[in-house]
C-alpha cells in the first residue's frame, strides 16, 4: 500500500463519519455500555482535567495535588473550598445533547450500562438512571467517622471550616474518589462485569489515563465487544477501538439514532 493509501484507510475509521457497520450494530445491539469522562460535559461548560494540552490548576496547585488523599489529610478546609468553588460553577450548567442522547439510549437497549468517571451529576440531570459513578459525586458528602452520606445542599458551612455529620458530629468530606484513594466498593467490579457482557461499548470524552476506569474498554474488547471511541483527540485506548469518531460528543452521539446524513 502506498503511504497515501494507508493514510486514507486510517482516516476512514478515524473521522466523525459513522460507518454503516456501526449503524447496523447500534440498531441490533441488545447489550450496550457507555463509559464517559470529563469531555462529555465539556460542551456544557465543565472544564476538563486534561486535553487540548492543558491540565487543571487551582490557586497554583495542580489538581493531582488539591484532589488528593494527601491534601484531605493536610488541609480538609482547602479541599472543601475547592469543591465548593466547583459546585458553584456547576450549579449554573445544564446537560448537553450528548447527555440527552445517552439518557435516551437507556430505554432503547435490553441491557444498558452507563459508567461515568464524572462527579458533576449531569447524566442524571439529563434523565439517566442507575449510573455507575466510579469517582463519586460532588453533590454528596461522606462522614470520616460513621460513613453516613449526606447531600451537600443540606450542610452548614462555617467560614473556612468543614461541615459536620448530622448523625455523629464527625468531619465530612466530599464523597468523591481522590487520587490515591480506592473506588467505592463494588463500583469498578460492577462496571467490569457489565463490560464483559456488552456487545457494543462507547468510550466518550475520556483521556483514558486514569485507572482502573481506563481498563473498561480493554475488558469489553477482550470479551468481544465492538468498541467505539468518541473524542476530538486520540487517547491510549484509540488503538484498541474498532472505530474512532473524532469530534465532539454533543455533535456525534445524537447522530447515531438519526438516518445517515447523505
Ligand atoms: C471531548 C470533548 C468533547 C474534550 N466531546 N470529548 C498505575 C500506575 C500508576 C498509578 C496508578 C496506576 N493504577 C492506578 C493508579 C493511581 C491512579 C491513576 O490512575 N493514576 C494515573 C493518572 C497514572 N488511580 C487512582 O488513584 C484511583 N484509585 C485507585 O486506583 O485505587 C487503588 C490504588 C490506590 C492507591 C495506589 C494505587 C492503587 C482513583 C482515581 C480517582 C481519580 N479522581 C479524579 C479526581 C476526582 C476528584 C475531582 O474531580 O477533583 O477523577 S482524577 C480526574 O481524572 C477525575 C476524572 O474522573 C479522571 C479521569 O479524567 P477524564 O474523565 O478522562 O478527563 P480528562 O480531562 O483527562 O480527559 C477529557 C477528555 O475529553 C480528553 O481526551 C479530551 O480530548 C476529551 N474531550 N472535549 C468528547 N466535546
Ligand atoms: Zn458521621
Amino acid at each position: 500500500m502506498l503511504p497515501s493509501e494507508v493514510l486514507r484507510a486510517t482516516q476512514a475509521i478515524t473521522n466523525e463519519f459513522i460507518s454503516e457497520e456501526l449503524r447496523a450494530r447500534f440498531h441490533e445491539a441488545k447489550n450496550v455500555l457507555v463509559l464517559t469522562g470529563a469531555g462529555v460535559s465539556a460542551e456544557s461548560g465543565v472544564p476538563t482535567f486534561r486535553g487540548g494540552g492543558n491540565t487543571a490548576v487551582w490557586k497554583g496547585m495542580p489538581f493531582e495535588v488539591i484532589s488528593s488523599a494527601g491534601m484531605l489529610a493536610r488541609d480538609l478546609p482547602a479541599v472543601w473550598e475547592w469543591f465548593n468553588y466547583r459546585r458553584g460553577l456547576l450549579e449554573k450548567l445544564k446537560p448537553n445533547p450528548a447527555h440527552v442522547a445517552i439518557a435516551q439510549w437507556q430505554d432503547r437497549f435490553r441491557n444498558f450500562a452507563l459508567v461515568t468517571q464524572n462527579i458533576d451529576g449531569l447524566h442524571q440531570a439529563a434523565g439517566a438512571r442507575n449510573v455507575i459513578e466510579l469517582h463519586g459525586s460532588i453533590w454528596r458528602a461522606r462522614c470520616f467517622d460513621c460513613g453516613a452520606v449526606h447531600y451537600v445542599c443540606e450542610l452548614k458551612f462555617e467560614d473556612g471550616g468543614s461541615p459536620a455529620c448530622f448523625d455523629c458530629g464527625g468531619h465530612l468530606r466530599p464523597d468523591v474518589v481522590l487520587f490515591g484513594e480506592m473506588l467505592p466498593t463494588g463500583a469498578y467490579e460492577n462496571a467490569a462485569l457489565q463490560a464483559q457482557d456488552c456487545e457494543l461499548c462507547f468510550v466518550v470524552g475520556t483521556s483514558a489515563v486514569v485507572y482502573p476506569a481506563a481498563l473498561i474498554p480493554e475488558v469489553a474488547r477482550a470479551a468481544g465487544a465492538y468498541v467505539v471511541e468518541v473524542n476530538p483527540e486520540r487517547t491510549p485506548v484509540s488503538g484498541l477501538c474498532d472505530e474512532v469518531l473524532t469530534g465532539k460528543a454533543g455533535e456525534i452521539l445524537p447522530r447515531l439514532c438519526q438516518k445517515p446524513d447523505r
